[in-house]
C-alpha cells in the first residue's frame, strides 16, 4: 500500500469515527424526560380519601399519573357523561401502597373522573358520596366529600 492511499484510509477512519461519535452524543441527548415532552402531570391519593390536586389542568400531549399513597385501594373511573377528552370506558384499580396509572392526553377537552368506592354518580352524572349504604362517616357524621377531581386539557385538538 503506498503511503498515499494509507493516509486516505486514515482520513477516512477518522471521518467515520467522527460521525459515530456524533451521532452518539445525539442519541445521549435524546435520552431526557419523555422525549422532549413536558413532564407528567402528578395526582395523588394521600393518606385519606382523595385525589390531590382535585383539578388539574394539562397540555395536549401531556401524561398524567396518578399515584396512590393510601394504605387502601382505590379506583379512577372515567366520567363518560361529560368526558370530551378521550379515554372513555377507563376503569381501573389503582392499588394501595404506591399503585400508579397513567393517561396521554391527545384531545382539548375536560376528563372527569372518581373513585367507586368512595364516590358514586347522582341521577345527573355528579359524582356525590357514596352515603350510609357504603360511605365512609367522618367523626362528625357526615358521609364526606366525594372523591373525584377533574382534568382539563387545553390545546389544540
Ligand atoms: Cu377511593
Amino acid at each position: 500500500m503506498s503511503s498515499l492511499r494509507v493516509r486516505g484510509c486514515l482520513l477516512l477512519l477518522l471521518a467515520l469515527g467522527m460521525l459515530v461519535l456524533g451521532f452518539s452524543s445525539r442519541v445521549r441527548a435524546g435520552d431526557g424526560s419523555d422525549d422532549g415532552k413536558p413532564a407528567a402531570v402528578q395526582i395523588l391519593v394521600p393518606d385519606e380519601d382523595r385525589f390531590i390536586p382535585f383539578a388539574v389542568t394539562v397540555h395536549v400531549g401531556q401524561k398524567v399519573t396518578w399515584t396512590n399513597n393510601d394504605a387502601d385501594d382505590h379506583t379512577i373511573v372515567s366520567d363518560n357523561a361529560f368526558n370530551t377528552a378521550g379515554h372513555r370506558g377507563v376503569n381501573v384499580l389503582l392499588k394501595a401502597n404506591g399503585g400508579t396509572f397513567s393517561l396521554r392526553f391527545f384531545h382539548a377537552g375536560v376528563f372527569p373522573y372518581y373513585c367507586r368506592f368512595h364516590s358514586m354518580l347522582d341521577a345527573h352524572n355528579q359524582p356525590k358520596a357514596p352515603g350510609p349504604d357504603g360511605g365512609i362517616q367522618d367523626p362528625n357524621g357526615n358521609y364526606g366529600t366525594p372523591m373525584s377531581g377533574v382534568v382539563t386539557v387545553v390545546g389544540d385538538d
